[in-house]
């Protein structure tokens, strides 16, 4: 649709931007932390560094935060370590992890940032890993004792919270987030499983939040791509909506609705993939109500039908490994989409689609969690950070949103990633999202100095204007 004119963005949208514990923080193991799945993690690729010290943000945030401040930031998305507040996942609170991030969200309040924070973005605690993570029921209850502890210490300051980030990624590669064991064969039922378990997990701290924090408001934070068919073949719209249902609408629906999307749940049938509900489950979902939606968007994906044999593994998706499943769909790739230094392809009008399909299907507010172009950036000889191309890609992304809030979308954020440099979850060091660099290579830490990209004074403006000068 062509608008005559386009809608501002709302007074009070909230400009900001997003980062997660394990990415950032670094003190892995400091002031009784305990470790995550993501600090065990074994397999990195070669000549990438792990997540032990990162951005030193533990030992920074007053730095850091004072930077945001500058940006004119009006919140910050971060998560909080499971591992600091109760480093076995069970039992002991520990009270140094929870004066961290106590300090943490009074930093923010004195700059009138509100905090937006995720209670576990992949690194589960590895004492639960170890005892069989979200395929042991038991998760859920230690997941619901840790919301009771956040909510119990930081429900008087912290007024928006969000599950679990990005369930759909953790579900789809299960081995690369940690959440399976990587030698594991056959993992997919289990898969399933862990995330029944997770959904409920999910439904009862949404439950408790309403109940304990009357004037808090929460919701899940998944990583939504609209998924385009190939062609105009029926066959590969068919196979768009099998990976749209698989993929997206399987988590948000039973977030949102509390029931299994139709089109995923005859897939879990036909894989043998379905999971064991107990009594009581179906009804938890549907008692517990988000009060927004946050989701993560990098691009939209793409595929085509499948063939039905061996080759639907070959399909040529983009990084996110859509490549496919025979007899459901086979990734494509997207001709019509530029890719950024990683292979990922750039898509700003599926951006749009992608926010007008999940409001229409649920109607409740949007904020946007991630969005952002990981890029090898490096230091002029004048010591500045010239990043015209995140530029571009930011500003191709808020003309988007705006299209989308005039096409009646209620947004009310945008926390794009990330805040400052941090670690790649897939890529290490080198790959860069943030408005601030760290100088620190993969191995070589030097002093891990804090210096404003040139995007960090374009975002300002941005902020400044409300969304009105993107030049
Ligand atoms: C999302 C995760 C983030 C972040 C981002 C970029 O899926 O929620 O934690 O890592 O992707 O991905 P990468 O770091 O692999 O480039």
């Amino acid at each position: 649709m062509k608008h005559a004119q386009l809608k501002p963005f709302p007074k009070d949208f909230f400009w900001g931007a997003s980062t997660s514990a394990y990415q950032v923080e670094g003190a892995w193991n400091k002031d009784g932390k305990g470790p995550s799945v993501m600090d065990m993690r074994r397999k990195y690729p070669e000549g990438t560094t792990d997540f032990k010290v990162a951005s030193d943000h533990y030992h920074r945030y007053q730095e850091d935060v004072a930077l945001m401040a500058e940006m004119g930031f009006k919140a910050y998305r971060f998560s909080i370590a499971w591992t600091r507040i109760i480093p076995n996942g069970t039992g002991e609170v520990n009270l140094k992890g929870i004066e961290f991030y106590s300090n943490l969200i009074n930093e923010l309040i004195k700059y009138n940032i509100e905090p937006i924070v995720t209670m576990y973005h992949f690194d589960l605690p590895y004492a639960l890993h170890e005892r069989g993570g979200w395929s042991n029921r038991e998760t859920v209850n230690a997941f619901v004792d840790y919301a009771k502890v956040l909510f119990e210490n930081y429900g008087d300051r912290v007024k928006y919270w969000l599950t679990i980030n990005e369930q759909n990624m953790m579900i789809m590669h299960g081995k690369a987030l940690g959440i399976l064991d990587p030698d594991l064969e056959d993992a997919d039922r289990e898969l399933y499983q862990q995330n029944h378990h997770m959904l409920v997990a999910q439904a009862k701290v949404m439950d408790l939040c309403h109940q304990t924090l009357p004037a808090a408001l929460i919701g899940p934070a998944p990583n939504i791509a609209y998924v385009y068919p190939a062609t105009s073949n029926p066959e590969d719209v068919l196979a768009s909506q099998n990976f749209n249902a698989i993929r997206n609408w399987l988590y948000l629906d039973a977030a949102v609705y509390g029931r299994y999307n139709a089109t995923a749940w005859s897939y879990l049938e036909e894989k043998g993939y379905v999971p064991t509900i107990e009594d009581g489950d179906m009804e938890t979902l549907k008692k517990a109500k988000p009060d927004y939606i946050a989701f993560n968007y990098y691009a939209t994906k793409t595929v085509e039908a499948s063939v039905g044999d061996g080759n639907d593994k070959s399909g040529t998706g983009d990084q996110e490994i859509v490549i496919g499943e025979a007899g459901v769909y086979k990734g494509h790739s997207n001709p019509n989409l530029p890719t950024n230094d990683f292979g990922w392809q750039i898509d700003p009008v599926g951006f749009r689609a992608t926010l007008r399909e999940v409001y229409d299907r649920y109607q409740l507010p949007i904020i946007i969690t991630e969005n952002g172009l990981g890029a090898i950036d490096k230091v002029e000889e004048d010591g500045s950070i010239r990043d015209p191309y995140r530029i571009n890609y930011f500003k191709q992304h808020i003309e988007q949103m705006q299209l989308a809030i005039t096409d009646g979308v209620d947004l009310f954020g945008y926390c794009p990633w990330s805040a400052v440099d941090l670690i790649s979850t897939h890529s290490g060091a080198k790959k860069r999202y943030g408005f601030v660099f760290v100088d620190r290579e993969e191995f070589d830490l030097k002093e891990l100095r804090r210096i404003p990209k040139q995007s960090f004074y374009w975002y300002k403006d941005v902020i400044r204007s409300n969304g009105e000068k993107l030049q």
